[in-house]
């Protein structure tokens, strides 16, 4: 088939986004631009194979390559992350975490997880959830400082003997104490569970504390800061090997995503390299200066501030609702998401927050200077948000910014 021939809808649509992505500021914390190896990975033959399995013990014929892809896949991420057993099937977060909980858990078990608007995760525990039905959860939340409240877990933890405390946070911004975890987890005889999805790139470069070794078991996605193929895996230790496996497949899964395992084992390696390390440690240099040139604005941070790579801002301050600054800055060319802060009284579709972070304006390039001019674009998008002439006009300095940092050269549908 010629490129020429490619589906015409989904050509001007694909062609579309892939202008959206060059021209924008993409600020959702949780996004990232892969590298090309790894968009031709994705696109790969692999992705018409069958491999129920696992390396060596298929269910299918002729997956002695699938082998060889899933196993490099698996050792550089025990490698990257200091693991003893890595399953690298899971197809995202979501379904690494239910794996995770059923495979060391019963039904009926109580995991303690933290509150969703002060930073946790749907799957750690909402009410909304199916998991919620299967497992108690008891969630824990900030202190008014907006800091982890580790007496907090270790009072509930003595309450309610949970069978698995959880930490790891899709919102917060702040680093976790992960050996003060154990130490309330043993003390009450609790599996310890981190899911890490946010901060992975940033734990693969040593810029923020690795629970891999310490913890029982360890979540991520692999798209986020760990800049890999949309996808998940577990971390965990030798001897919930066997359960971890047996709950991905045949407990929850069928066929694994080769192709997406293929781009896994190429990204585990991007974030092996020295680059990387720069990388990582420039994505929180800058969040430090978004940080710094927002609070002068007078944003209203959470948490006190930043030691990752986002931002969760209360927007009351600025008498605007996350869900009208989500819009304003999408109009002036600036991708961020609304989000709930701590206690939010506001419904999730329009909370008085929002969550901006920098991995992708990262892996364009863009340093200490572009953010100055960044947090300039978002103060003057905010001051103006019912102004349409004026965000066109910061569009427009938006796309002079994007333009001189390009994510695909040559890249067309
Ligand atoms: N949806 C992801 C995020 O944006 O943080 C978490 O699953």
């Amino acid at each position: 088939m010629l490129l020429s021939d490619f589906d015409p809808e989904i050509k001007i649509a694909l062609n579309n986004e892939l202008k959206r992505q060059e021209e924008s500021l993409e600020m959702i914390p949780s996004e990232n631009f892969v590298s090309q190896d790894i968009l031709t990975a994705l696109g790969s033959v692999t992705t018409n194979k069958y491999s129920e399995g696992y390396p060596g013990k298929r269910y299918y014929g002729g997956c002695e390559h699938i082998d060889t892809i899933e196993s490099l896949a698996i050792e550089r991420a025990k490698s990257l992350f200091d693991a003893e057993h890595v399953n690298v099937q899971p197809l995202s977060g979501a379904p690494a975490n239910l794996a995770a909980y059923s495979a060391l858990l019963n039904p009926g078990d109580t995991i303690i997880g933290m509150d969703l608007s002060h930073g946790g995760h749907l799957t750690h525990g909402h009410p909304v959830t199916f998991m919620s039905k299967i497992w108690n959860f008891i969630r824990y939340k900030t202190t008014s400082d907006g800091l982890i409240d580790y007496n907090q877990i270790e009072s509930l933890a003595k309450e309610h003997k949970p069978k698995m405390i959880l930490v790891g946070y899709s919102a917060y911004s702040r680093e976790i104490d992960y050996k003060r975890i154990k130490s309330i987890a043993d003390e009450v005889n609790a599996y310890t569970m981190a899911d890490i999805a946010h901060i992975a790139g940033l734990i693969a470069a040593g810029e923020m504390n690795n629970p891999v070794p310490l913890f029982d078991v360890v979540t991520t996605t692999t798209h986020k800061t760990l800049r890999g193929p949309r996808g998940g895996m577990i971390m965990c230790k030798k001897e919930h090997k066997k359960a971890i496996n047996k709950a991905v497949f045949p407990g929850l899964q069928g066929g694994p995503h080769e192709n997406v395992i293929t781009a896994k084992a190429i990204a585990f390696k991007e974030a092996a390299q020295l680059e990387f390390k720069d990388y990582a440690k420039q994505i929180k240099l800058n969040a430090k200066i978004l940080e710094n040139e927002l609070s002068a604005k007078n944003f209203q941070l959470m948490f006190g501030g930043t030691d990752n790579h986002l931002l969760l801002i209360d927007m009351a301050s600025k008498n605007i609702t996350g869900g009208q600054a989500e819009t304003a800055l999408n109009l002036a060319g600036i991708t961020v998401n609304k989000n709930s802060i701590p206690d939010d009284t506001r419904s999730p579709m329009d909370p008085s927050g929002i969550r901006l972070g920098t991995p992708a304006l990262t892996t364009r390039g863009m340093k200490e200077d572009e953010m100055k001019q960044v947090a300039d674009f978002i103060n003057r998008a905010i001051i103006n948000w019912q102004n349409t002439s004026e965000l066109e006009k910061i569009l427009k300095e938006v796309h002079d910014l994007t333009s001189k940092f390009p994510i695909y050269k040559n890249l067309s549908y």
